[in-house]
């Protein structure tokens, strides 16, 4: 079966963008692929997270995967700093990767903003990182949003420079043509860029400061329908025909939602919405959203609960993602020349 890696930073609350953009198909993935599903503690650093509230969010969000139906037992399940070769990895793609190639990154010149000479080195290097979560494993199929493309292109560019400079090595030690496979990166589902709730032309995310720009997986019902109906839309009627759409950014947003969270198309849903105010899409919008968000809500709780058995399901995706991963790294530091005991 084909590998899969993907990972989510513990760096607050998950939420809709999260869920609907990657989180639903890593459950889907299940079905046909063996996946790795990894709670990304050392990326959240690369920008200031209090310690408390770090752990606190490692388990939440462990238990957002498992709330929302990644089965420990059947996917690897486990946090990044418990399995050092992530670390090692990288370290070696720093010396693979290029300056040039990480200065275009959109996401570091969005997150470093102006002040670049301040930004942490973790934050240009992440997507170095990144490339050693996925290639660690081998893996072959990254589930992502659609913001994560550009990492993933790196991933790949990373993995081709490898196998080149290190192509006679690889030959040599019988390790195949090509060491590291040049991953897939699976953009897919109806909702694989959900924006903001309060401005239409940015994703929706974590790190907004504004609260109301974000459902996050631990709302209440009470506070998704005040997001909801507090989400900034323009004075038209909503279009009865999904061309209507065009250049109504944030009336596209809250229509891709509904399609989304309720398995239809946005055609669809405008054959039923269309024509009238978006306050009665609106409530619409808000009791979908709660019935298919309040379930994970209600188990996320339930399983935070209990963070010694959050801990030991960790631990335990820690050990069996390490077994694959430290045969690699062996055969990685072979490769590049180092030498190593036992
Ligand atoms: N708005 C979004 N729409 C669709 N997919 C999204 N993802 C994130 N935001 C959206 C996908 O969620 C996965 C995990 O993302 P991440 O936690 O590693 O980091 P991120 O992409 O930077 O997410 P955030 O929420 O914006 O966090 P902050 O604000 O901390 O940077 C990825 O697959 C991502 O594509």
């Amino acid at each position: 079966k084909p590998l899969v890696f993907s990972g989510m930073q513990p760096s607050g609350d998950l939420h809709l963008g999260n869920y609907l953009g990657a989180l639903v198909n890593w459950v889907a993935m299940q079905e046909t692929h063996d996946c790795i599903y990894c709670v990304v503690d050392m990326h959240a650093i690369t920008v200031w997270q209090d310690p408390k509230a770090l752990q606190k969010a490692i388990r939440e969000v462990t238990a957002a995967y498992i709330a929302a139906g990644i089965d420990p037992k059947r996917s690897i399940l486990f946090n990044q700093s418990q399995v050092h070769e992530h670390a090692e990895l990288a370290w070696v793609f720093n010396c693979i990767a290029r300056m040039g190639w990480m200065s275009r990154m959109t996401q570091f010149k969005d997150k470093a903003g102006k002040d670049k000479e301040n930004a942490s080195l973790g934050l240009f290097a992440y997507p170095s990182l990144m490339a050693a979560d996925i290639l660690a494993y081998r893996a072959t199929h990254v589930p992502v949003g659609e913001d994560q493309k550009q990492h993933l292109e790196l991933t790949r560019d990373i993995a081709i420079k490898f196998n080149n400079d290190y192509a006679e090595r690889i030959a040599e030690l019988g390790l195949g043509d090509a060491f590291f496979p040049v991953t897939e990166p699976v953009i897919m589902g109806p909702a694989t860029r959900v924006m903001s709730l309060r401005d239409g032309t940015k994703k929706m995310s974590k790190s907004d400061p504004s609260d109301y720009s974000r459902i996050a997986l631990t709302d209440d019902a009470d506070t998704i329908a005040q997001k909801i109906r507090k989400a900034r839309t323009d004075p038209e009627a909503l279009p009865s025909e999904e061309a209507g759409l065009k250049g109504r950014a944030e009336a596209d947003n809250l229509v891709g939602i509904f399609a989304a969270l309720a398995g239809r198309t946005k055609a669809d849903v405008l054959a039923e919405f269309g024509g009238g105010q978006f306050s009665g899409f609106k409530t619409a919008l808000a009791d979908l959203s709660v019935a298919k968000l309040s379930p994970i809500t209600s188990e996320m709780k339930r399983l935070v609960a209990d963070p010694g058995e959050i801990d030991r399901i960790l631990a335990d995706g820690a050990a069996r993602a390490r077994a694959i991963a430290r045969p690699v790294m062996d055969q990685v530091k072979d490769i590049v020349g180092f030498v190593r005991g036992g």
